[in-house]
């Protein structure tokens, strides 16, 4: 049977039954994303007409390949929001939540992202408003959007230290707030980022619902761009590959990063990961050899949301 200790954390316990230990260790906590994407649905029908998307269809519900885990997809769209989607994995190993939200290419405004990974014992956590462009060296793009994120920031920092190295390519597409971080499984620490998620999500509909529409075709273009660009990088690099392709295969792992997570990567642009990320580049024998390391062992930001670099 399964207990629960003092940290909230499940913990194999001493079976009830003859056979002594049970060899189960079930996955996760208190923890349910579905009341996540649950709150999020909620919020944004009280400031759009949220659309199903016609990915829905294809892409509702899976189930592992050992049977013993389950994928749930949604997918909406919206006057402002070219595709809100959600993918809940829950098997008896672990519980996934990838939530984002794309704006529409009219609209220069962050991309909502959350990605929560947890097993019985860790959490690895992405929360963030991606910002669109740069914001390490575009200051009035940081100015407009995260100026006035900076306390919303700091608050969270607080509890959530640093998570630690991460793919130095990652760091662009964070913002000065964003929530990186390791955590061990407790019910408390789930209060707090799903009270994390909810200010996250409410301060990003904010944003998108004062944003107005671009009409000048080149910035729409360079929106545009930049969304793809961000795309490209997800889709190709994401660090839930490994485990997708391990629930339910290759082929299917593919598709579903292709076409329903990051959907858009083949239709939004031409260019390729090796034109956008040249450094990464390019020929089989050197891959080992040319992909850039891991950095920012400390959180690069300081608390006036400037950047510290390395
Ligand atoms: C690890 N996930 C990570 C890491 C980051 C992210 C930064 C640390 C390791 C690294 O930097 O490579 C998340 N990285 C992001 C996000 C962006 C980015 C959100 O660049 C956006 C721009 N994670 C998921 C899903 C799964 C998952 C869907 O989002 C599983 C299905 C798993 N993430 C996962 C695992 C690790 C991880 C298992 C640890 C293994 C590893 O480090 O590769």
């Amino acid at each position: 049977t399964i207990g629960i200790n003092s940290s909230g954390e499940w913990r194999r316990r001493r079976s009830s039954t003859k056979t002594g230990y049970s060899n189960i260790v079930r996955c996760c906590n208190p923890v349910s994303y579905k009341k996540f994407v649950d709150f999020a649905l909620d919020q944004t029908t009280t400031h759009t007409h949220l659309l199903p998307s016609p990915l829905q269809e294809k892409y509702n519900s899976m189930n592992s390949k050992d049977g013993k885990g389950e994928l749930s997809m949604l997918s909406f769209q919206a006057a402002k929001i070219r595709l809100l989607r959600s993918l809940i994995i829950k098997s008896e190993t672990m519980q996934v939540l990838d939530f984002t939200v794309f704006p529409k290419a009219e609209y220069d405004t962050p991309i909502f992202c959350a990605n929560f990974f947890t097993t019985a014992r860790t959490n690895i956590v992405v929360l963030d408003l991606n910002p669109l462009h740069d914001i390490i060296n575009q200051g009035d793009y940081k100015e407009k959007y995260f100026k006035s994120l900076i306390p919303l920031g700091l608050k969270y920092a607080e509890h959530f230290p640093w998570g630690g190295k991460l793919t130095s390519e990652s760091i662009k597409f964070f913002s000065p707030i964003v929530i990186w971080t390791k955590f061990t499984s407790s019910p408390q620490n789930y209060d707090i980022l799903y009270s994390a998620f909810r200010d996250y999500y409410k301060v990003w509909l904010e944003m998108v619902g004062s944003a107005v529409k671009e009409t000048d075709e080149s910035q729409i273009l360079r929106n545009l761009q930049a969304q793809h660009r961000y795309l490209t990088w997800r889709a190709e690099k994401d660090p839930g590959q490994g485990v997708l392709k391990k629930l339910i295969g290759d082929t299917l792992a593919k598709d579903l990063l292709r076409n329903f997570l990051f959907n858009g990567v083949d239709e939004l642009g031409s260019k390729k990961f090796s034109d956008y990320f040249p450094q990464y580049c390019c020929d089989e024998d050197n891959k080992k050899r040319s992909t850039i390391g891991k950095s920012f062992e400390s959180r690069p930001w300081d608390a006036n949301g400037e950047f510290l670099g390395e």
